[in-house]
């Protein structure tokens, strides 16, 4: 589960956009969730694109697939999406709020184009449903 920038002030500022809950609690319930479904899911945020490029190319051989809300990056960076294809790992796109409801520039995603499918505009809900998503895409649920 990977996290991109910004996303560490969730639940304390901009709840109109983002909801009232927390990066932490989201870790909470992505751990329910895996546990519902006896998978393993580990956390990362970064505000640095680096670190997310680094963390994908390490993902390969460690886990079966990575649900990623890449932030503002989804819309930028030629760079994630060129990691993600390089890994060949299935890769669920993740999204609190609807970005295709919003400003024209979010309606871009690099991400899309190498992801097995997006989920996006259920607030913090939608982690536990990318998981249970990868988890059914990699028949990996008990
Ligand atoms: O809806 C999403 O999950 C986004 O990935 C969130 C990004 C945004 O740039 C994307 O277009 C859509 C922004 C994350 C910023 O998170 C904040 C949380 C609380 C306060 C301020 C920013």
């Amino acid at each position: 589960m990977m996290n991109g920038p910004n996303l560490n002030l969730l639940g304390t500022r901009q709840p109109e956009v983002y909801g009232a809950t927390t990066l932490s609690d989201i870790e909470k319930l992505c751990n329910n969730k895996a546990e519902q479904l006896g998978v393993t899911v580990d956390f990362l945020q970064s505000n640095h694109e680096g670190v997310l490029i680094d963390a994908i190319h390490d993902a390969r051989g460690k886990y079966d697939g990575i649900v990623l809300n890449a932030g503002a990056f989804t819309h930028t960076s030629i760079a994630l999406m060129d990691a993600i294809k390089s890994v060949a790992l299935p890769v669920v796109e993740l999204h609190l709020s609807n970005i295709h409801q919003r400003e024209e520039f979010r309606h871009q995603s690099y991400i899309s184009k190498v992801a097995v499918g997006q989920i996006c505009g259920f607030g913090a809900a939608g982690y536990p449903l990318a998981i249970d998503a990868l988890a059914t895409y990699l028949g990996a649920a008990t």
